[in-house]
């Protein structure tokens, strides 16, 4: 058996882990460590850092159940083709993406601030979706991917709350998967956004999803493995 309720706003979900994807978003340097990105942006970044350990302990947990793990980094190519001159242009120009910074240049793929950060690296068969937008199926395969394996339900983790991972969320919604939103593997540099942004998941019956907790479904994941 693989079908367990997780304990989730507003109600309890069931969830087949047998169809079900983690998703980690963009949990990159450019966002978490200092001089990347987010730091250029005037952010505080030790915020985002409190989503590592819950997304690793989920990192572990999905892979040791044999869940299919997706990460997702939000890029562009070196050439900036695919980035909209309405996203690169904006803010102080030695700020924008493309830009020089510390970790090389920002955002673009390749460059060490676009790669995920060491705790989280993914393995060599967990699918890397490189993602030009905030959300994750915009301009990307990975409909397709999940669709392929009989994917019903995403847990999603990641940052930040109410941007890369509401995006992917609202699109998931839309295309018919149950998303789980683990609260806490999810960071904003914004504490209130991060507050609101879970409460909206969940409102009106869950307009977008679920939320819960990496600890309910590491729990729910063990009583699986007992099951097995
Ligand atoms: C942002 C993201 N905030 N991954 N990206 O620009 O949420």
């Amino acid at each position: 058996m693989s079908r367990f309720e997780i304990p989730a706003n507003p109600s309890p979900l069931s969830v087949d882990f047998a169809r079900t994807a983690l998703v980690i978003i963009d949990m990159q340097r450019d966002f978490l460590e200092p001089g990347g990105f987010g730091a250029a942006l005037g952010n505080d970044v030790s915020r985002l850092v409190a989503a590592v350990e819950p997304c690793r302990a989920i990192l572990t947990g999905a892979r040791a159940a044999g869940m299919l793990v997706i990460h997702t980094r939000e890029g562009h190519r070196p050439d900036l083709s695919d980035a909209p001159p309405a996203k690169v242009e904006r803010g102080p120009a030695d700020k924008r993406i493309g830009a020089c910074g510390p970790m090389g240049r920002i955002l673009i793929r390749g460059e060490a601030g676009h790669d995920i950060i060491p705790a989280l690296a993914p393995l060599p068969d967990e699918p890397v979706i490189d993602k030009p937008g905030k959300g994750a199926f915009y301009q990307t395969d990975l409909d397709l991917m999940l669709r392929n394996r009989g994917i019903e339900t995403l847990m999603v983790t990641g940052v930040t709350t109410e941007v890369c991972v509401h995006t992917t969320v609202r699109e998931a919604n839309d295309r018919g998967y149950r998303c789980l939103v683990l609260g806490d593997a999810c960071a904003s540099y914004f504490a209130e956004f991060h507050e609101v942004g879970l409460r909206m998941i969940a409102a009106q019956g869950g307009i977008f999803g679920w939320v819960s907790t990496t600890e309910e479904v590491l729990a729910a994941l063990a009583a699986n493995q007992r099951a097995a």
